[in-house]
């Protein structure tokens, strides 16, 4: 295996695209069984490197992409300890989130109810250029939306769905200083400039007719809250990934291309007829400054955009309904196409902001552009034509140089602030690590088996902490013990402060990460919040206390306003409920200390149980199709008395005369007799 793997790194370069995708088949199909043998090469000392002891807490906290799970999930490095899931685009039943009717408002789009996203890219806000710990923004690929989770919560806060977008891959992409997030369309669509949104458009019309966009989302400095300032309409390539410059090139931000050919069908061939495609570079700052200078056009849109409130816990939908745009062609200096090895992948920036490394995924060698040369040949006009009124760069006047022989199939790179890159070789199955300034291979790590994306802590800023380096695979096969057919990914550690790299740790991962972020525990964790104030709680439907509980009807709907407390429910029986009655409980968690929430679920309800945080409200939507006294009770083990903390609603038939009735621990007249001894 070691002999084919060396072979192919050999020879592939010289056949070209098929021999390579060929060789991916190989290595992966021959990758079960060579597993355990190789992990032998793992230092004896690794575990005390990773070994973070009971009690103790981790140096970072990580953020994994959930992938086709729609979720991120959290652990903790170097122990890779699973610390919290966070969901965001898919409902999560563990909490009601998605369930219950404060969130439900979070996963509405212009399509309806969407409870289900592909979630690619973490990236934490930023000031300065470095990861400032206060929000975590992610991408929903599929249904095209950008989400901000709060990371004093761990909960999402704010969706935005974005308009003329399909795919939205390349996103989401933070500036320097937060001031935009930007997101760029995977797949292009025939956007109807009249009318707004999606036209209809024969498939052989792609060339004249289909068209992609990069949204630049403004972010408030106070809160992060997200307003679609406007979009840049570009050429209908497909758009792959982003990255954004710093220092020097932090006015720009960087988009890799494919399908430059514009083929509308079997991309996989036509879409790599071009020997290359492009990378992108839109200066942000030009195009914010046009937009606000009134070169943008309007025209009509349908999005969504939701928001939760910190003290109700409710989500609000907002429909807006225009759009404005900015059309390259009509604004000089904000976009430059550079020549890239065909189908590139990602695109990364070096921490100084000198060096954009394209990672061809077909390619025999890495590029890396100039940016210095790329002002250089902007002053020079050093162009070779140019697309939709777009200069192209010739591609030797931005080129600072090409890594030779670098590995099969390049994915992403990220940095060590050292002057170093690692980047993921997708086909040969290996992390190599490379100097910026000479191009030289340093080292190679063999990763089991097909790694896309790598994150080193603040490996995408300013100034990386390379000392650990995380790389997710995307095929584990005998990694772990064998679960059937479906097997959870694996993320593996690595320790990068020395010259050679040094294998630590295998860990299984929630659905398929892709991006990741890290940062030091110390910016997070001390801005945790324990609980949510009862006295904050701006619910209109909350009971703050006992006494206030309440069963109402109004017409054929019951509102139920409770309260949970350890270890009871106020009111814990309920009558006068009809079948087909839609019936809401507002539950509200009275306690106020940490890690004490409550859980609520009734027997028969369409949904899921919901999970109330202490001091929140939350409500579950019941509709009871049959007569019966049914149950409810805590889901959440909150004391010794846990399986006590239970509840009966009587449903009666439909018309029945048994009228509205609540209780709780209804007091007994004490007999005469003992109530003398008292
Ligand atoms: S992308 S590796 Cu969104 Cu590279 Cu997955
Ligand atoms: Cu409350 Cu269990």
């Amino acid at each position: 295996m070691e002999v084919l793997n060396h072979k192919l790194k050999m020879i592939a370069p010289k056949l070209g695209v098929m021999f390579t995708l060929m060789a991916g088949a190989v290595l992966q199909g021959c990758g079960g069984g060579e597993g355990n043998k190789r992990s032998e090469t793992v230092d004896s000392d690794a575990a005390a490197a990773v070994y973070v002891p009971p009690g103790q807490h981790d140096e970072y906290y990580s953020f994994l992409s959930g992938g086709f799970n729609g979720q991120v999930s959290v652990y903790g490095l170097p122990s890779g300890r699973l610390l919290k899931v966070i969901p965001v685009f898919t409902q999560f039943a563990e909490n009601g989130y998605g369930y219950n009717e404060e969130t439900k408002p979070m996963l509405m789009t212009s399509h309806g109810f969407v409870p289900w996203d592909d979630l690619h890219h973490p990236k934490l806000s930023r000031t300065d250029g470095m990861a400032d710990g206060k929000y975590l923004y992610v991408n929903g690929n599929n249904t095209p939306r950008v989400a901000k989770v709060d990371l004093t919560t761990f909960e999402t806060v704010e969706i935005m769905e974005i308009p003329n977008s399909a795919g939205n891959h390349c996103s989401p992409y933070p500036t320097n200083n937060n001031e935009y997030i930007l997101a760029g369309t995977r797949f292009s669509v025939p956007l109807d400039l009249d009318k707004g949104g999606m036209g209809d458009a024969s498939l052989s019309e792609y060339k004249d007719k289909f068209r992609g966009s990069i949204s630049f989302i403004k972010t408030n400095e106070d809160d992060g809250h997200m307003e679609l300032d406007f979009q840049v309409l570009v050429p209908g390539f497909d758009y792959d990934l982003a990255n954004g410059g710093k220092g020097p090139s932090g006015d720009w931000v960087f988009f890799t291309t494919y399908n430059t050919e514009k083929s509308a069908t079997l991309k996989e061939l036509g879409a790599s007829q071009n020997d290359r495609d492009y990378l992108a570079a839109i200066n942000w700052k030009l195009a914010a400054k046009y937009a606000a200078e009134g070169k943008a056009h309007e025209m009509p849109a349908n999005y969504y955009h939701n928001t939760m409130d910190h003290n109700s816990h409710i989500a609000k939908s907002n429909v807006i309904k225009k759009v404005r745009y900015l059309l390259p062609e009509e604004c000089p200096g904000m976009m430059y196409l550079i020549p890239a090895p065909k189908s590139p992948h990602g695109i990364d920036v070096d921490p100084t902001g000198e060096y954009m490394v394209v990672n061809g995924k077909l390619a025999a060698t890495l590029p890396v552009f100039s940016f210095s040369k790329m002002q250089q040949a902007i002053e020079n006009k050093d162009f070779d034509g140019e697309v939709n009124g777009i200069p192209v760069f010739k591609y030797e006047s931005v080129l600072y140089g090409e890594v030779q022989e670098p590995g099969l199939g390049p994915l992403h790179t990220e940095f060590d602030g050292k002057g170093n890159a690692y980047s993921t070789m997708f086909v040969s199955s290996e992390v190599v690590k490379w100097n910026v300034k000479d191009l030289q291979v340093l080292d190679r790590m063999p990763v089991y088996y097909s790694p896309g994306h790598l994150m080193i802590p603040g490996g995408d800023t300013r100034e990386p902490d390379g000392k650990y380096l995380v790389v997710m695979n995307k095929i584990t096969k005998d990694r772990y013990l064998p679960t059937g057919p479906e097997l959870l990914h694996s993320a593996q550690l690595i320790d990068i402060s020395g010259d050679k790299m040094r294998m630590l740790l295998d860990f299984p991962t929630l659905a398929e990460p892709h991006y990741a972020q890290a940062i030091q525990a110390d910016k997070v964790a001390p801005n945790s919040v324990k609980f949510f104030k009862l006295d904050e709680n701006t619910h209109p439907e909350a009971v703050k206390k006992e006494s206030d509980a309440s069963v109402t009807r109004q017409g054929r709907t019951v509102k139920i306003n409770m309260t949970s407390i350890r270890s009871h429910f106020t009111p814990d029986n309920i009558e006068g409920v009809q079948v087909g009655d839609t019936v809401i409980f507002h539950v509200t968690n009275l306690e106020q200390d940490w890690d004490v929430p409550h859980g609520f679920a009734i027997m028969g309800a369409n949904n899921a149980e919901t999970l109330i945080m202490p001091g929140a409200t939350q409500s579950l939507r019941w509709v009871p199709k049959q007569a019966g006294v049914f149950p409810f009770y805590c889901t959440d083990f909150c004391s010794a008395l846990h399986q006590e903390m239970q509840g009966y609603v009587r449903v009666s038939p439909r018309g029945s005369n048994v009228p509205i009735k609540f209780s709780t621990g209804e007091k007994k007249p004490v007999p005469p007799a003992q109530a003398s001894v008292n």
